[in-house]
């Protein structure tokens, strides 16, 4: 089993590589945030209750995130690998992965961060926000707040597993294919080291 984190500031192509990852690599694709939409899209009470912190841009709480990562994996007991795709966002939620792993006797592989300056995402959200009728997209302070939030709490996780020695950066600028070509390569690299190292 390999289980990939994709990690990165709000607009920087997580859900747009994790689709190419997904496709190669046959993981099962675990995004909080498609998640919340669709409780969101579906009018129950966590969606309702989650709505009120996204379109403030502020983090869903850590409890109501980690119990629908924990039925999720209920859902999914025989996967071959989670990718997991804008979770965990809090050191907190990290830590919580890791117990829920634990139990299941795996555990996170790598953690891949994608970079992209600010003015880059900034142009992206509200480029998105014309077509996806997303209400976090659409409005500047929104977006500026969703990047403060990004910087104090979910900043952090990428210390966390750094010192797990599990972090690898990669330049998240350029074409959609360039990028994934990037990260496919990393990839491909984790998984030939874990295998060899049985
Ligand atoms: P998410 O759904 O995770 O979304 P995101 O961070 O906005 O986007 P992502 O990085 O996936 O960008 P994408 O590929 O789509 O979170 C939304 C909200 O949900 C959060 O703010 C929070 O409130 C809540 N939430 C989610 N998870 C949570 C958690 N664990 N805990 C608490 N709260 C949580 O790309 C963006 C745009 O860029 C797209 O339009 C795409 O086409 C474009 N793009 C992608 N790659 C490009 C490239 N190489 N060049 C140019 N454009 C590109």
């Amino acid at each position: 089993m390999f289980n990939l984190v994709l990690f990165g500031p709000p607009g920087s192509g997580k859900g747009t590589q994790s689709e190419k990852l997904v496709k190669k690599y046959g993981f099962i694709h675990l995004s909080t945030g498609n998640l919340l939409r669709e409780e969101i899209a579906n009018k129950t009470p966590l969606g309702l209750e989650a709505k009120k912190f996204m379109d403030q841009g502020q983090l869903v709480p850590d409890e109501v995130v980690i119990g629908m990562v924990d039925s999720f994996f209920e859902k999914h007991i025989t996967a071959p690998g989670f990718l997991f795709d804008g979770f965990p966002r809090t050191v907190a939620q990290a830590q919580a992965l890791d117990k829920l792993l634990d139990l299941r006797k795996t555990e996170i592989n790598m953690v891949l961060a994608l970079e992209v300056s600010e003015e880059e995402l900034v142009k992206r959200l509200l480029n998105r926000g014309q077509t996806s009728g997303r209400s976090d997209d659409t409005n500047e302070d929104v977006i500026r707040k969703r990047f403060s939030v990004y910087m104090n709490e979910t900043s952090p996780v990428a210390d966390y597993y750094k010192k797990e020695r599990k972090f690898r950066s990669v330049n998240g600028e350029g074409s959609v294919e360039e990028i994934s070509d990037a990260l496919m390569q990393a990839v491909d690299k984790a998984m030939t080291f874990q295998r060899s190292s049985f």
